[in-house]
């Protein structure tokens, strides 16, 4: 819960963040220059942004899901191509990139019907399909994408071609859905408007898209059950079925409408939408004040990240309906953890963190950021993982089953959620470092730049240098122009177990308010502030009740989480196990990977060569190796091979 004295705080506008590092700018730049240019062939190449001419020309052809192209989900796909271009476009202007979001954002507003209604699959193949299947067509979450969208778009140029358009499209979706006599009460089977209501509620200032926000969230789950009632009228006989495993998309679990929200205290279901919902539903607390909806929020951040979230911070156990299944259920080599999940994850990390001031949400978002979200693009920009596993042996049978889940990362997928959003979110990265309120500035994740925070009617400029994440001096130099009397919350990472303060060369003792030293003086123009974070390997436990990686270790150094690869290791990664006393030695490799830290140990590799039956009493004699585990985020860029996070130990 908040303290008494906490002001919730706004993040601080990516466009008054400069990132300046070698770690993330790299990352960055690569995302402006090859990744959002990709996705822009990809849309362009398989039809998508075409489809808003409503033509129906889609050189792909086929059929997805049993129904004709273009997909219920393409709206999205572009939407988000919009956002990341509109992000960039606000930092590094490219009059190109102008032309073509313009010419893009002008179909979409050209497609727009009469009556306002706004989607390129029930317009061009569907128009009687309107709303008859809220449960499972993905009509509310393109409103949701459209709709930040054009914020995006709006932020950026200043232009409401988009935002107009799905001003009105939102008023006519609330003329159709509501508790009031004569509406309907449905709601998303994708959540994902309700979180874009919240986005469009802060930009304009309208009440009324907040408390559709709300409606939606407090309908779901009610009774009578809406999706029944609509496949009722459907005249289907699939409510909420079942049976394994064939129906799970059509059971209420798996899109969080078994229970009213607030009774909902275990994350269920498919974990995209779990996410994108407990964003929804931590924006709407926040902007009405419902103290009830943030303890639900509350008991769900608990169950996620207490017993369903991976050390990586992907989340979703089993592509069976890409969900998560039950407490502490968490396979290496079977998980899903999309990466659409992990940037659900971190919004809503960061909208708690808004609301409560505590750094439990910085040092999950800074988990995922670093590792799970990061290792769903390549490198060199144009490759995927849909799925993140913690563990990949590319022989198994496994992978030849499932499109979305290789040993490797892919350049596209059918659905191809995940590539647009992660260009949005490294194009908007800065918006996650630091927060701003009335009373000062809080620093959530250490990155060399520059921050211009609003403190009030004080604009303050703070310096930040460092080689974060792999080292863990952090310098903050005030540039001011006048003496200025404000907060500095500087976050003590979570992983840190030993940090020192020094203000202007002095040390000072420090003590922690919910996870951050709290400064509070005049400061001037120069005055320094430096945080040594101590920063050495880490040997990591599971609880024992993760099967999967019990009697294992997982080696982290700051909030880098690590692992093997076989171009560095030789086959057979579940043969090493590492001897509890061992040495652990970083050790800093321009040359590898993009410049990153790698650690070095001895280990043991057991067992027998092969040539012996495959049962034998023979346990083989142990061989000594050295083996050298990189950051879990850029593996796969190289020879493919196994990849092991939890590595076992003796
Ligand atoms: O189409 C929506 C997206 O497709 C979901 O968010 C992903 O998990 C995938 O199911
Ligand atoms: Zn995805």
């Amino acid at each position: 819960m908040a303290s008494p004295d906490f002001h919730p705080m706004s993040a601080v506008p990516f466009t008054r963040v400069v990132i300046n590092d070698q770690f993330w700018l790299p990352r960055q730049e690569t995302n402006r220059k090859i990744t959002i240019p990709y996705v822009q062939s990809m849309s362009e190449k398989t039809g998508r942004f075409d489809s808003f001419k409503l033509t129906h020309a889609n050189p792909e052809g086929g059929w997805v899901f049993g129904m004709p192209n273009p997909p219920i989900y393409w709206d999205s796909d572009v939407a988000k191509w919009i956002e990341a271009a509109s992000y960039s476009l606000a930092t590094h202007f490219d009059a190109d990139l102008a032309g073509k979001v313009e010419e893009i954002v002008e179909l979409i507003a050209a497609s727009q019907q009469d009556d306002s209604y706004l989607n390129v699959h029930f317009t061009t193949v569907d128009p009687d399909g309107r709303w008859t299947n809220l449960r499972d067509l993905h009509e509310l979450y393109c409103a949701g994408h459209l709709i930040e969208a054009a914020v995006a778009h709006f932020e950026a140029t200043g232009n409401r071609t988009l935002l107009d358009p799905m001003i009105s499209y939102i008023d006519y979706i609330a003329s159709t859905f509501g508790p009031e006599p004569g509406k309907r009460r449905g709601y998303p089977g994708h959540e994902e408007i309700e979180l874009a209501l919240v986005r469009i509620w802060k930009t304009t200032g309208e009440r009324r898209f907040l408390d559709l926000a709300s409606y939606f969230i407090d309908e779901r789950g009610k009774l009578p059950h809406y999706f029944d009632i609509e496949s009722d009228e459907r005249n289907e006989d699939d409510k909420n079925v079942e049976e394994w495993p064939h129906t799970i998309g059509l059971r209420h679990d798996v899109k969080q409408a078994h229970l009213p929200v607030r009774e909902q205290t275990t994350a269920e279901g498919h974990s995209v939408r779990a996410m994108y919902l407990y964003d929804g539903m931590a924006g709407v607390a926040a902007g009405t004040g419902d103290e009830g909806l943030m303890a639900a929020c509350r008991t769900l951040w608990d169950n996620v990240t207490n017993r369903r979230m991976y050390i990586t911070g992907g989340v979703g156990s089993t592509s069976e309906g890409e969900r998560f299944t039950v407490d502490h259920d968490l396979p290496s080599d079977t998980a899903y953890a999309e990466t659409c999940a992990s940037i659900g994850l971190v919004n809503w990390a960061t909208r708690m963190l808004q609301a409560e001031g505590d750094s439990h949400y910085a040092d999950v978002a800074e988990r995922v950021l670093y590792n799970g979200f990061l290792s769903g693009v390549s490198l060199a920009g144009d490759t995927f993982f849909y799925a993140n596993l913690l563990e990949v042996d590319p022989q198994a049978p496994y992978f030849r089953r499932r499109e979305r889940i290789k040993p490797f990362r892919q350049g596209w997928f059918d659905t191809a959620c995940c590539p647009p959003n992660v260009i949005r979110t490294l194009a908007a990265l800065g918006r996650y470092f630091y927060s701003e309120n009335s009373t000062g500035v809080a620093v959530h994740l250490y990155v060399s730049g520059e921050v211009t925070a609003h403190v009030g009617d004080k604009v303050v400029t703070l310096k930040q240098e460092t080689r974060y994440p792999w080292d863990g001096d952090v310098a903050i130099t005030m540039e001011l122009d006048q003496p200025t009397e404000f907060d500095l919350r500087l976050r003590i990472p979570g992983w840190c177990n030993d940090a020192k303060l020094e203000i202007n060369d002095s040390p000072v003792e420090h003590q922690t308010d919910k996870g951050y030293v709290l400064l509070h003086r005049v400061w001037k123009s120069g005055d320094m502030v430096v945080l040594r974070l101590a920063m050495p390997v880490e040997r990591i436990y599971s609880d024992r009740r993760v099967s999967s990686s019990t009697g294992k270790v997982a080696l982290q150094r700051g909030p880098i989480v690590y692992c093997l690869e076989e171009v560095d290791n030789s086959t057979g990664l579940n043969a090493l196990v590492l001897p509890r006393d061992a040495e652990l030695h970083s050790n800093f490799e321009e040359s590898q990977l993009g410049g990153v830290a790698t650690i070095s140990v001895s280990a043991q590799k057991i067992g027998r060569d092969t040539g012996e039956p495959l049962y034998s009493t023979n346990p083989g004699k142990p061989t000594t190796t050295t083996i050298k585990a990189v950051p879990y985020a850029v593996w796969g860029n190289r020879e493919q091979g196994e990849m092991l996070v939890w590595i076992n130990e003796a």
